[in-house]
């Protein structure tokens, strides 16, 4: 296998100038690159380069508004709603981001619920600088239904991730993000492409009868959730918190089957911003406290961090993002599809 090492900022201007070329303004652009590339840069197989071909397929399909301009609405004291018009969530987000911060600040805790909008990225970008910034955060985000319920004979829940973020007292935020599937859709796909198993327990096929072969649950089979009956209940509170609050679809009810090649599912996302220092005491500062805890699961024995091995990732990524040159090739090629 061939690799190139590619900077960050030739690889987000790259990937801004393909989906320009696909119709989305440089302002759409320019956030899903920055999503993808860092992403790519944090060693993420199924939410980095990968979902290039998603974007412009979907795109293509006229399934989703490259150009849309969200609609920020105040709605409360600690409550901010975005309309993303059947944009991207990101751009969405991106402009209410100051008005969340500044009613979090206000507050100590503020809501912002995003509608009619289409996330195919990881999670983790969106809270990430909250963190850094010395808010927690946690966002939630549905899918498209590719999850059973237990004992269910068809999907009802997308992989529907979780991701929360903290300040530490040493160091980068304490960030975990997960998909509430046993495994997120887009590594299925990866270990479909790469004719690779998954692992038992990870989903049935058609049938429902369970298998390690990613094209059968690709094909008519379903994903299962994470931990049995627990795992199920957080994608339902997902579901909830990302369509029955925001005004989203349901990942059941998305229905795409007129757009041939459409792969962002169309939902809602819903972040969760809180100030800690409303809580904590000046002799016990959150972050401090934060630390505490992190160094006591450090000295617990052979562990690792959530998030250490992203971190890790993007220390190596400082001098240069490696990429196999095959799928760079396929990514140039996408500009003129
Ligand atoms: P993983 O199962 O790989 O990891 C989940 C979390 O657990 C990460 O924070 C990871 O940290 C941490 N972790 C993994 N292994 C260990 C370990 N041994 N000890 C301690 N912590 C560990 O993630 P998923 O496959 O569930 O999700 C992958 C991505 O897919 C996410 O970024 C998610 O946002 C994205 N996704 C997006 C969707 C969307 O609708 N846009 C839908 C579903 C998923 P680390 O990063 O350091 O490994
Ligand atoms: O990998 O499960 C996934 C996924 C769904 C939507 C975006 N990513």
């Amino acid at each position: 296998m061939t690799e190139l090492s590619i900077s960050l900022d030739v690889l987000t201007a790259t990937l801004r100038d393909i989906l320009v070329a696909h119709g989305c303004s440089d302002t759409v652009a320019n956030a899903l690159a920055t999503n993808c590339a860092s992403a790519t840069r944090d060693g993420s197989k199924s939410h980095g380069l990968f979902r290039m071909a998603g974007y412009v397929s979907t795109l293509r399909s006229g399934w989703v508004d490259g150009r849309a301009e969200p609609v920020v609405e105040d709605v409360a004291p600690g409550f901010v709603r975005v309309d993303a018009r059947n944009g991207f969530t990101l751009p969405a987000h991106a402009a209410a981001r100051s008005l969340l911060e500044e009613k979090a600040r206000q507050n100590g805790i503020a809501i912002l619920a995003i509608r009619d909008s289409h996330h195919l990225g990881a999670l983790y970008l969106d809270i990430e600088p909250y963190a850094q910034a010395g808010f927690v955060a946690l966002s939630v985000i549905n899918s498209m239904a590719v999850v059973v319920h237990p004992g269910g004979n068809k999907p009802v829940y997308g992989t529907n991730p979780v991701a929360f973020a903290a300040p530490r007292g040493e160091g980068a935020p304490l960030v975990f993000d997960m998909a509430t599937s046993t495994m997120a859709h887009g590594d299925v796909r990866v270990a479909a492409r790469e004719g690779r198993s998954v692992p038992e327990g990870v989903g049935v096929d058609a049938k429902g009868s369970p298998t390690t072969d990613p094209s059968a649950i690709l094909e008519g089979g379903a994903l299962l959730a994470f931990g049995g009956h627990k795992g199920t209940a957080i994608a339902l509170m997902v579901e909830l918190l990302c369509a029955a609050l925001v005004g989203g679809q349901f990942s059941f009810e998305v229905d795409w089957s007129a757009h041939p090649g459409a792969q962002t599912p169309r939902t809602g996302q819903t972040v969760i911003l809180i100030d800690p220092t409303r809580a904590s005491t000046p002799l016990a500062p959150f972050a401090d406290r934060v630390e505490l805890l992190v160094q006591s699961i450090l000295g617990s024995g052979d562990v690792r961090l959530p998030g250490e091995k992203r971190l890790a990732c993007r220390r190596a990524a400082e001098a240069g993002i490696v990429v196999d040159a095959a799928q760079w090739q396929s990514i140039l090629d996408l500009k003129d599809r």
